[in-house]
Protein backbone atom coordinates (compact mmCIF):
# COMPACT_ATOMS: atom_id res chain seq x y z
CA UNK A 1 0.00 0.00 0.00
CA UNK A 2 0.72 3.81 -0.54
CA UNK A 3 1.09 4.31 3.32
CA UNK A 4 4.00 3.90 5.57
CA UNK A 5 4.95 0.90 7.74
CA UNK A 6 2.27 0.95 10.63
CA UNK A 7 3.30 -0.30 14.00
CA UNK A 8 0.38 -2.73 15.25
CA UNK A 9 -0.40 -4.36 18.37
CA UNK A 10 -2.66 -7.09 18.67
CA UNK A 11 -4.47 -7.45 21.62
CA UNK A 12 -7.02 -10.31 22.04
CA UNK A 13 -10.11 -10.04 24.45
CA UNK A 14 -11.61 -13.44 25.15
CA UNK A 15 -14.64 -12.40 26.11
CA UNK A 16 -18.68 -13.44 25.62
CA UNK A 17 -19.88 -11.63 28.94
CA UNK A 18 -21.45 -9.33 26.93
CA UNK A 19 -23.95 -11.36 25.00
CA UNK A 20 -26.03 -14.60 26.51
CA UNK A 21 -24.63 -16.63 22.84
CA UNK A 22 -21.37 -18.34 24.53
CA UNK A 23 -18.47 -18.43 21.78
CA UNK A 24 -17.00 -15.33 20.94
CA UNK A 25 -14.14 -16.17 23.44
CA UNK A 26 -13.10 -18.30 21.07
CA UNK A 27 -12.43 -15.61 17.98
CA UNK A 28 -8.88 -13.82 19.57
CA UNK A 29 -7.47 -17.61 18.41
CA UNK A 30 -9.79 -17.94 15.48
CA UNK A 31 -8.53 -14.96 14.02
CA UNK A 32 -4.60 -15.76 14.99
CA UNK A 33 -4.75 -19.53 12.76
CA UNK A 34 -6.69 -17.64 10.19
CA UNK A 35 -3.80 -15.69 9.35
CA UNK A 36 -4.01 -12.02 10.59
CA UNK A 37 -0.44 -11.79 11.56
CA UNK A 38 1.43 -13.03 8.52
CA UNK A 39 -1.21 -11.27 6.54
CA UNK A 40 -0.12 -8.04 8.40
CA UNK A 41 3.11 -8.55 7.99
CA UNK A 42 3.35 -9.59 4.65
CA UNK A 43 1.77 -5.94 3.57
CA UNK A 44 4.83 -4.74 5.44
CA UNK A 45 3.67 -3.48 8.58
CA UNK A 46 5.23 -4.26 12.16
CA UNK A 47 3.09 -6.32 14.12
CA UNK A 48 3.30 -7.38 17.57
CA UNK A 49 1.07 -10.23 19.34
CA UNK A 50 0.56 -9.33 22.80
CA UNK A 51 -1.29 -12.13 23.32
CA UNK A 52 -4.85 -12.08 24.86
CA UNK A 53 -5.67 -10.24 27.95
CA UNK A 54 -6.47 -12.61 31.21
CA UNK A 55 -10.02 -12.96 32.15
CA UNK A 56 -10.39 -9.61 34.71
CA UNK A 57 -11.53 -9.37 38.34
CA UNK A 58 -15.03 -8.71 39.47
CA UNK A 59 -14.64 -5.17 40.97
CA UNK A 60 -17.84 -3.83 42.58
CA UNK A 61 -20.28 -1.77 40.45
CA UNK A 62 -22.07 1.16 42.06
CA UNK A 63 -25.02 1.09 40.35
CA UNK A 64 -28.95 0.90 41.69
CA UNK A 65 -30.30 -2.25 42.18
CA UNK A 66 -32.51 -1.97 39.01
CA UNK A 67 -29.54 -0.94 36.30
CA UNK A 68 -27.90 -4.37 38.07
CA UNK A 69 -30.59 -6.22 37.36
CA UNK A 70 -30.84 -5.06 34.20
CA UNK A 71 -27.36 -6.06 33.22
CA UNK A 72 -26.37 -9.50 32.60
CA UNK A 73 -22.45 -10.58 33.91
CA UNK A 74 -22.22 -6.80 34.87
CA UNK A 75 -19.26 -7.26 37.02
CA UNK A 76 -17.32 -9.40 34.59
CA UNK A 77 -18.37 -6.46 31.59
CA UNK A 78 -17.39 -4.14 34.26
CA UNK A 79 -13.71 -6.08 35.03
CA UNK A 80 -12.77 -6.53 31.38
CA UNK A 81 -14.13 -3.18 30.53
CA UNK A 82 -11.58 -1.69 32.98
CA UNK A 83 -8.32 -3.62 32.39
CA UNK A 84 -8.98 -3.06 28.58
CA UNK A 85 -9.49 0.70 29.05
CA UNK A 86 -6.06 0.69 30.69
CA UNK A 87 -3.95 -1.38 27.74
CA UNK A 88 -5.73 0.48 24.87
CA UNK A 89 -4.64 3.95 26.64
CA UNK A 90 -1.29 2.54 27.33
CA UNK A 91 -0.95 0.99 23.65
CA UNK A 92 -2.00 4.27 22.08
CA UNK A 93 0.22 6.37 24.16
CA UNK A 94 3.26 4.33 23.16
CA UNK A 95 2.45 5.56 19.61
CA UNK A 96 1.09 2.00 18.64
CA UNK A 97 -2.06 1.12 16.74
CA UNK A 98 -4.08 -1.23 18.58
CA UNK A 99 -6.16 -4.60 16.98
CA UNK A 100 -8.46 -5.29 19.16
CA UNK A 101 -9.38 -8.94 18.85
CA UNK A 102 -12.95 -10.14 20.07
CA UNK A 103 -14.50 -10.76 21.73
CA UNK A 104 -18.28 -9.52 21.85
CA UNK A 105 -19.13 -5.85 21.25
CA UNK A 106 -19.33 -4.73 25.05
CA UNK A 107 -14.91 -5.01 24.48
CA UNK A 108 -15.76 -1.64 22.92
CA UNK A 109 -16.40 -0.06 26.00
CA UNK A 110 -12.84 -0.66 27.24
CA UNK A 111 -10.80 0.04 23.65
CA UNK A 112 -12.72 3.05 22.63
CA UNK A 113 -12.92 4.73 26.22
CA UNK A 114 -9.40 4.39 26.27
CA UNK A 115 -8.53 6.18 23.03
CA UNK A 116 -10.70 8.70 23.57
CA UNK A 117 -8.93 9.12 26.92
CA UNK A 118 -5.55 9.13 24.70
CA UNK A 119 -6.61 11.59 22.21
CA UNK A 120 -7.75 13.86 24.79
CA UNK A 121 -3.87 14.15 26.24
CA UNK A 122 -3.24 14.12 22.41
CA UNK A 123 -4.78 16.97 21.23
CA UNK A 124 -6.29 15.02 18.81
CA UNK A 125 -9.59 14.61 17.63
CA UNK A 126 -11.14 10.93 17.70
CA UNK A 127 -13.83 10.07 15.11
CA UNK A 128 -15.37 6.62 15.33
CA UNK A 129 -16.99 4.07 12.08
CA UNK A 130 -18.98 1.88 14.47
CA UNK A 131 -19.84 -0.57 11.13
CA UNK A 132 -22.46 -2.72 12.80
CA UNK A 133 -25.85 -3.96 11.96
CA UNK A 134 -27.09 -2.55 15.26
CA UNK A 135 -26.83 0.73 16.81
CA UNK A 136 -25.73 -0.95 20.29
CA UNK A 137 -27.26 1.91 22.35
CA UNK A 138 -29.71 0.76 24.64
CA UNK A 139 -29.20 1.41 28.17
CA UNK A 140 -29.94 -0.65 31.86
CA UNK A 141 -33.21 0.92 31.02
CA UNK A 142 -33.99 0.10 27.68
CA UNK A 143 -32.28 -3.03 26.89
CA UNK A 144 -34.67 -5.95 25.77
CA UNK A 145 -32.30 -8.57 26.37
CA UNK A 146 -30.19 -7.29 29.23
CA UNK A 147 -27.25 -8.34 26.78
CA UNK A 148 -24.38 -5.57 27.68
CA UNK A 149 -22.77 -5.78 23.97
CA UNK A 150 -25.86 -4.04 23.11
CA UNK A 151 -25.02 -0.77 25.63
CA UNK A 152 -21.94 0.20 24.22
CA UNK A 153 -22.31 3.03 22.08
CA UNK A 154 -24.41 4.55 24.44
CA UNK A 155 -21.77 3.93 27.73
CA UNK A 156 -19.10 5.68 25.32
CA UNK A 157 -21.29 8.58 24.23
CA UNK A 158 -22.32 9.27 28.18
CA UNK A 159 -24.92 7.41 29.43
CA UNK A 160 -25.34 8.43 33.36
CA UNK A 161 -26.28 5.10 34.05
CA UNK A 162 -23.17 3.21 32.96
CA UNK A 163 -20.89 5.79 33.61
CA UNK A 164 -19.96 3.21 37.17
CA UNK A 165 -18.63 0.02 34.37
CA UNK A 166 -15.11 2.30 34.45
CA UNK A 167 -14.76 2.95 38.01
CA UNK A 168 -12.80 6.08 39.00
CA UNK A 169 -10.84 6.07 35.75
CA UNK A 170 -11.91 9.51 33.63
CA UNK A 171 -14.27 9.06 30.96
CA UNK A 172 -13.97 11.42 27.52
CA UNK A 173 -17.39 10.92 26.40
CA UNK A 174 -17.69 10.96 22.28
CA UNK A 175 -19.87 13.94 20.99
CA UNK A 176 -22.58 13.11 18.85
CA UNK A 177 -21.13 14.05 15.73
CA UNK A 178 -17.85 12.19 16.38
CA UNK A 179 -19.71 8.76 16.05
CA UNK A 180 -21.40 7.41 12.63
CA UNK A 181 -23.25 3.83 12.67
CA UNK A 182 -22.50 2.22 9.10
CA UNK A 183 -24.84 -0.83 8.34
CA UNK A 184 -27.47 -0.31 10.71
CA UNK A 185 -30.62 -2.93 10.03
CA UNK A 186 -31.66 -3.82 13.58
CA UNK A 187 -33.08 -1.42 15.99
CA UNK A 188 -35.14 -1.48 18.96
CA UNK A 189 -37.73 1.24 19.39
CA UNK A 190 -36.71 2.93 22.53
CA UNK A 191 -33.29 2.30 20.89
CA UNK A 192 -34.30 4.08 18.01
CA UNK A 193 -35.79 7.51 20.02
CA UNK A 194 -32.23 7.91 21.88
CA UNK A 195 -29.79 7.24 18.72
CA UNK A 196 -31.76 9.98 17.22
CA UNK A 197 -32.51 12.53 20.45
CA UNK A 198 -28.61 12.17 21.46
CA UNK A 199 -28.05 13.48 17.50
CA UNK A 200 -25.95 10.03 16.67
CA UNK A 201 -25.75 9.98 12.42
CA UNK A 202 -26.72 6.55 11.26
CA UNK A 203 -26.28 5.03 7.88
CA UNK A 204 -28.37 2.33 7.23
CA UNK A 205 -28.84 -0.62 4.85
CA UNK A 206 -31.53 1.20 3.28
CA UNK A 207 -28.99 4.40 2.44
CA UNK A 208 -26.40 1.72 1.40
CA UNK A 209 -28.98 0.10 -1.16
CA UNK A 210 -29.94 3.43 -2.81
CA UNK A 211 -26.63 5.95 -3.04
CA UNK A 212 -23.47 2.81 -2.45
CA UNK A 213 -20.97 2.35 0.12
CA UNK A 214 -18.34 4.82 -1.89
CA UNK A 215 -21.03 8.04 -2.43
CA UNK A 216 -21.38 7.38 1.84
CA UNK A 217 -18.26 6.97 2.60
CA UNK A 218 -16.56 9.91 0.55
CA UNK A 219 -17.89 13.02 2.73
CA UNK A 220 -17.17 11.19 5.86
CA UNK A 221 -13.84 10.67 4.75
CA UNK A 222 -12.79 14.17 3.41
CA UNK A 223 -14.38 15.98 6.78
CA UNK A 224 -12.22 13.30 8.97
CA UNK A 225 -9.08 14.44 6.74
CA UNK A 226 -9.65 17.87 6.68
CA UNK A 227 -9.60 17.90 10.86
CA UNK A 228 -6.93 15.29 10.54
CA UNK A 229 -8.75 13.04 13.18
CA UNK A 230 -7.62 9.36 14.71
CA UNK A 231 -10.83 7.58 13.10
CA UNK A 232 -11.39 4.42 15.67
CA UNK A 233 -12.96 1.63 13.36
CA UNK A 234 -14.88 -0.73 15.51
CA UNK A 235 -16.10 -3.48 13.11
CA UNK A 236 -18.95 -5.92 14.06
CA UNK A 237 -18.90 -9.04 11.85
CA UNK A 238 -23.21 -8.86 11.94
CA UNK A 239 -22.85 -5.84 9.35
CA UNK A 240 -21.99 -8.49 7.04
CA UNK A 241 -24.50 -10.58 5.77
CA UNK A 242 -24.94 -13.72 7.17
CA UNK A 243 -24.65 -15.96 3.82
CA UNK A 244 -21.12 -14.82 4.25
CA UNK A 245 -20.27 -14.69 7.81
CA UNK A 246 -22.37 -17.42 9.70
CA UNK A 247 -20.28 -17.32 12.51
CA UNK A 248 -22.00 -14.72 14.79
CA UNK A 249 -24.44 -15.03 17.65
CA UNK A 250 -27.19 -12.81 16.16
CA UNK A 251 -27.50 -13.12 12.52
CA UNK A 252 -29.37 -9.97 10.57
CA UNK A 253 -30.42 -10.41 6.96
CA UNK A 254 -29.70 -8.02 4.70
CA UNK A 255 -26.35 -7.21 5.76
CA UNK A 256 -23.15 -6.05 3.33
CA UNK A 257 -21.97 -7.83 0.39
CA UNK A 258 -18.52 -9.28 -0.31
CA UNK A 259 -17.16 -6.06 -2.29
CA UNK A 260 -19.19 -3.60 0.07
CA UNK A 261 -16.89 -4.67 2.60
CA UNK A 262 -13.95 -4.61 0.95
CA UNK A 263 -14.70 -1.36 -0.73
CA UNK A 264 -15.36 0.44 3.07
CA UNK A 265 -12.19 -0.89 3.95
CA UNK A 266 -10.32 0.07 0.68
CA UNK A 267 -11.27 3.66 1.18
CA UNK A 268 -10.77 3.73 5.01
CA UNK A 269 -7.37 2.57 4.16
CA UNK A 270 -6.42 5.15 1.31
CA UNK A 271 -7.52 7.88 4.19
CA UNK A 272 -4.83 7.12 6.18
CA UNK A 273 -6.40 8.10 9.32
CA UNK A 274 -7.01 4.61 10.55
CA UNK A 275 -5.28 5.07 14.20
CA UNK A 276 -7.28 1.53 16.22
CA UNK A 277 -9.28 -1.01 15.28
CA UNK A 278 -11.78 -3.57 17.13
CA UNK A 279 -12.88 -7.01 15.36
CA UNK A 280 -15.90 -7.95 17.42
CA UNK A 281 -18.56 -10.76 17.40
CA UNK A 282 -16.90 -13.33 15.49
CA UNK A 283 -18.50 -17.21 16.80
CA UNK A 284 -16.06 -18.99 15.95
CA UNK A 285 -18.43 -22.12 18.04
CA UNK A 286 -21.22 -21.00 14.92
CA UNK A 287 -19.01 -20.28 12.28
CA UNK A 288 -18.76 -22.91 8.94
CA UNK A 289 -15.64 -24.35 8.72
CA UNK A 290 -13.72 -20.68 9.56
CA UNK A 291 -15.31 -19.16 6.29
CA UNK A 292 -16.14 -16.15 8.66
CA UNK A 293 -12.54 -15.76 10.50
CA UNK A 294 -10.73 -15.97 7.04
CA UNK A 295 -13.07 -13.09 5.51
CA UNK A 296 -12.77 -11.24 8.34
CA UNK A 297 -8.83 -11.88 8.04
CA UNK A 298 -9.07 -10.50 4.54
CA UNK A 299 -11.16 -6.86 5.01
CA UNK A 300 -7.96 -6.48 7.43
CA UNK A 301 -5.94 -6.76 4.56
CA UNK A 302 -8.26 -4.51 2.90
CA UNK A 303 -7.88 -1.72 5.46
CA UNK A 304 -4.19 -2.46 5.85
CA UNK A 305 -3.57 -1.49 2.38
CA UNK A 306 -4.00 -4.57 0.44
CA UNK A 307 -4.90 -3.59 -3.01
CA UNK A 308 -5.69 -5.23 -6.62
CA UNK A 309 -3.75 -3.82 -8.69
CA UNK A 310 -0.76 -1.61 -7.41
CA UNK A 311 -2.05 2.02 -6.21
CA UNK A 312 -2.70 4.51 -7.68
CA UNK A 313 -3.96 2.02 -10.54
CA UNK A 314 -1.50 1.83 -13.74
CA UNK A 315 -2.72 2.12 -17.04
CA UNK A 316 -2.25 -0.38 -19.10
CA UNK A 317 -0.90 -0.47 -22.41
CA UNK A 318 -3.00 -1.84 -24.82
CA UNK A 319 -1.56 -5.16 -27.02
C1 LIG B 1 -30.41 -5.75 20.69
C2 LIG B 1 -30.18 -5.79 22.20
C3 LIG B 1 -26.86 -6.73 19.54
C4 LIG B 1 -24.98 -7.18 18.64
C5 LIG B 1 -26.92 -7.96 19.03
C6 LIG B 1 -29.31 -6.49 19.94
C7 LIG B 1 -27.94 -6.00 20.27
N1 LIG B 1 -30.50 -4.37 20.24
N2 LIG B 1 -25.64 -6.25 19.30
N3 LIG B 1 -25.75 -8.23 18.47
N4 LIG B 1 -23.73 -7.05 18.22
O1 LIG B 1 -30.29 -6.88 22.76
O2 LIG B 1 -29.87 -4.78 22.79
MN1 LIG C 1 -22.33 -4.45 17.86
MN1 LIG D 1 -2.38 9.39 27.19
MN1 LIG E 1 -24.20 -6.08 15.86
Amino acid sequence: GRDSRRRTTLLGIPMDAGTSVPGARMGPAALRIAGLATLLRELGHEVEDAGDLPPPEHPFVDMVPQDVAACRNLEEVAGWTQSIHDRSHALASQGRLPIFLGGDHALSMGSVSGIARHCKDAGRELAVLWIDAHADFNTPATTPSRNMHGMSLAFLSGEESLRPLLGDRPLVPLPPEAVHIFGLRSIDTEERRRVQAHGVRAIDMRAIDEQGVAALMRPLIEQWMERDVHLHVSLDVDMLDPSLAPGVGTTVPGGATYREAHLIMEMLHDSGLVGSLDIVELNPFLDERGRSARLLVELVASLFGRTVLDSPPVRMRAF
